[in-house]
């Protein structure tokens, strides 16, 4: 019994990190767009944004998509956009 609820659990996470996997892509999309919008920020929130952005992707590509997801975030809040 016990073990049907954690292999549940288990696949509630394994899930749970596919879908942070396919989310990274899509925010970063949102972030490259934006700034191909001349977004109107300072060149400090420019670089900053640049910066996460860069920083997004190389966790997303190093498998930690939770942590990719929190930085392209603190990006898109620059950006003003969701
Ligand atoms: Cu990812």
């Amino acid at each position: 019994m016990r073990f049907k609820y954690l292999s549940v659990a288990a696949a509630l996470l394994l899930v749970s990190g596919q879908a942070l996997a396919f989310h990274c892509p899509v925010d970063m999309k949102k972030i490259d767009q934006a700034l191909a919008a001349n977004p109107q920020l300072s060149a400090e929130q420019l670089a900053r944004v640049k910066q996460l952005r860069s920083e997004g992707e190389a966790l997303h590509n190093a498998g930690q998509h939770q942590e990719s997801v929190d930085t392209l975030g603190k990006a898109m809040a620059i950006l003003q956009i969701q």
